[in-house]
């Protein structure tokens, strides 16, 4: 075996040289290993006894794209182009030994081969449009002459991968590998190409077209999903000049075109959250050796919305589920609104027949605490009330084994009081699920004062195996998420009483990058959450609202009035009641520009995620960033809340809030630490 370098070897099996990338985690494309595999073609290239040649990769994955830790940095040569172009034009036929994931630089290297196998359950994508990218190195140019243009376009601009066999029975993989036998069968693969007289066929030399209207109809049926985001388009641009121009010439738009995406802040944007996810499974100072708890039983009390949508996730995930509800009807409806979803998403096509039986099968419905005792974690979720939930985990106190862990999903309650009402506060947390608690990626995990590190760490993992981002909280009145969403809630509101009308708000708030405005989420959730007529005072906007019977969508008027087709107008009704409101309270309104309503909404957010990060109620401010892009919305192109006061400046946050703060000084007074990272000129995302 020979050493191209630490993170290449080469080593020939009776004339076929197989070229071997070892660079964990993911053998991402670093300078290293691109000067690697460009010297390992060479050589093997060079030396006569080489017949062929066998790329492949050690530990878990094929190449899993370009570093993206060296973005952003001068680059060290050999260019990614450089490379492909080297094993395109290998004078020895090249094979790519696919396992695991070949996504992205990892895939153009691969489409560079003459030829790919790959095992079963390996993946193939180019998913750098989820980074505000567009593969860099060919891929648009070699994927639609591979797999057609209609197909490239899906594949890049979803950026979802594809499995292997999906890829061989689309010519992106020529054959399927046992899963044991990778590298025996590529090397037998190239010996048999070279005695079969198998060219050296490079992706490059073969032609692409496209059915007339091909990239408009595509263009109008994904407007909306690539509402705002650059990379889409330029994706596209991309494909389309893989048909329109010869490769060459594709290959310079390309470049040009990722130039634009890779010197843009809505990449940079999206390269922050990639890290950031990966951060917030990270808890700082766990001390070592932390051995996490054994979860095979979860326990659910609550058979209501939240309590469904959270039995689902485990089930899902293969967990045996006992859910337990005090009314026997309540219960049954829980389960039957459980199976019903999975039926939905069987009849989708997303869930077989036989998965729904078996995640249905790990289901134990019961009205009996006592059916819990043997869970090794019990998630509480029944409603909003302090007193109910302290009985309830006094209750679990006495009944559930030692050592389970004991958490509640409530969404801005005490948990250190919850604690208390137990003799094992290190054994309770907090799981903060959204709604729908099936659906929403994001898990606020709540630390008490007396958590143990065993168990936030059990229930961070716990969390991933479930497909959730979980972000560590802090006890303090709606954690993270909802605590910033207060302030923008309170000048939305204040805003409509001043001047502005709930569409203009919304319209802001929409063209900014949500996928709705606070208003139009209101109608949706329902205006009468909380509210009874019994106790409507008639003072509040929602009282009036609600006693009008327009509760919201449900109710087709809110504050929209809404048609058959849940279309939204503004209402007259809500504008004459806003007028009224205005007038009472000796407000005299005035024309409020967009701009204001932006910055009172969004800045107000940010200066709140300071206070969380002051308090020390989240752990960074990428953690925040991820809060609001799973659990509300935030657009990935603008990287979250305290990435995009980094992109405007902390210290324009700072004056917009002191040009607000005349008209309250609560509203707006810049946070200590808005004000230390503003005044030390830096960002929020540069660390605490
Ligand atoms: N570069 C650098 N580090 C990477 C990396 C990458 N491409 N991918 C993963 N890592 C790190 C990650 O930060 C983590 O580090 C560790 O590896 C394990 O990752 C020119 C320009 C491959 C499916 O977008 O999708 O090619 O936290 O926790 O869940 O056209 O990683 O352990 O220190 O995610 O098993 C295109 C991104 C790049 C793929 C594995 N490629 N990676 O998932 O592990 S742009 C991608 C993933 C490009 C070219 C363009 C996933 C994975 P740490 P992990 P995992």
């Amino acid at each position: 075996m020979t050493a191209i370098n630490a993170v290449t070897d080469l080593t020939t099996q009776d004339g076929i040289a197989v070229l071997t990338v070892n660079s964990p985690p993911v053998n991402a494309l670093s300078a290293a290993v691109r000067q690697g595999v460009l010297a390992g073609i060479e050589t093997a290239g060079k030396d006569p006894s080489v017949q062929a040649i066998v790329l492949t990769c050690a530990g878990r994955t094929f190449i899993a794209g370009a570093d993206i830790t060296e973005f952003g940095k001068p680059m060290v040569e050999p260019s990614l182009h450089a490379v492909i172009k080297g094993i395109e034009a290998s004078p020895k036929l090249v094979v790519a030994a696919i396992h695991g994931t070949a996504l992205g630089g990892g895939l153009e290297t691969a489409l560079g081969c003459h030829y790919r196998v790959a095992v079963p359950s390996a993946k193939l994508g180019l998913p750098e449009v989820k980074l505000g990218l567009l593969p860099g190195a060919g891929g648009t140019q070699r994927l639609p002459r591979v797999v057609g243009a209609a197909q490239a376009l899906e594949m890049v601009t979803s950026g979802t991968p594809v499995g292997a066999r999906q890829a061989a029975e689309r010519g992106l993989v020529d054959a399927l590998a046992p899963e044991d036998g990778l590298l025996a069968f590529a090397v037998e693969y190239a010996r048999e190409a070279v005695a079969d007289g198998k060219p050296l066929r490079k992706i490059r030399d073969m032609n692409v077209q496209a059915e007339p209207g091909l990239f408009d109809t595509f263009r109008k049926a994904n407007a909306r999903k690539f509402r705002g985001y650059e990379a889409p388009e330029r994706n596209i641009q991309c494909i389309e000049a893989a048909v329109s121009q010869p490769f060459d010439e594709g290959e310079q738009t390309e470049r040009r075109l990722f130039m634009e995406l890779m010197t843009g802040t809505q990449s940079a944007a999206q390269r922050h959250l990639f890290f950031a996810e990966r951060e917030a499974q990270k808890i700082p100072g766990l001390p070592k050796g932390t051995v996490v708890r054994q979860i095979r039983k979860v326990g659910i009390i609550g058979a209501g919305t939240m309590g469904g949508g959270i039995s689902m996730n485990f089930l899902s995930a293969g967990y045996a589920v006992t859910i337990v509800e005090a009314n026997e009807k309540a219960l049954e409806r829980g389960v039957g609104i459980m199976r019903g979803n999975y039926e939905n998403t069987a009849k989708k096509g997303r869930l077989t027949q036989e998965q729904v039986e078996r995640n249905m099968g790990l289901l134990t419905a019961s009205m009996a605490f006592e059916d819990l005792a043997e869970c090794d974690l019990v998630i509480e979720a029944v409603f909003e009330n302090m007193q109910i939930k302290k009985e309830i985990f006094g209750r679990l106190d006495q009944i559930v084994r030692q050592g389970a862990i004991l958490a509640s999903n409530t969404s801005y309650l005490d948990i250190d009081e919850i604690a208390a009402s137990t003799k094992r506060p290190q054994d309770v947390c907090g799981m903060h699920f959204f709604s729908p608690a099936n659906v929403m990626r994001l898990l606020e995990v709540v630390k008490g004062e007396h958590t143990a590190p065993d168990v936030l760490e059990t229930v961070m993992q716990l969390s991933r195996r479930i497909g959730k981002v979980a972000v560590v909280a802090g006890v303090c009145h709606g954690f993270i998420g909802n605590r910033m969403l207060e302030p923008r809630q309170r000048e939305a509101n204040k805003l409509i009483l001043e001047g502005a009308m709930p569409w203009d708000v919304d319209r802001v708030i929409y063209d900014f990058g949500f996928p709705m405005g606070p208003f139009q989420m209101a109608d949706l959730a329902g205006l009468d959450i909380g509210w009874s007529a019994e106790t409507s005072k008639g003072v509040t906007l929602r009282d009036q609202l609600c006693e009008r019977d327009r509760r919201g969508q449900k109710t087709r008027s809110g504050f929209y009035d809404y048609n058959e087709k849940r279309e939204q107008t503004p209402s007259p009704i809500v504008e004459e009641l806003i007028l009224r409101a205005s007038a009472e309270r000796q407000i005299k309104r005035r024309r409020i520009d967009d701009q204001e309503i932006l910055e009172r909404c969004i800045y107000t957010m940010i200066n709140e995620g300071a206070r969380i990060l002051e308090e020390g109620k989240a752990y960074r401010a990428s953690d925040i960033d991820m809060v609001w892009l799973t659990g509300y919305g935030f657009p990935a192109y603008r990287g979250g809340p305290m990435f995009y006061a980094d992109t405007v400046g902390t210290r324009h946050v700072v004056e917009r809030l002191r040009a607000y703060q005349a008209s309250s000084e609560t509203d707006f007074a810049p946070s200590d630490y808005l004000l230390k990272v503003a005044e030390e000129g830096r960002g929020f995302s540069s660390g605490k």
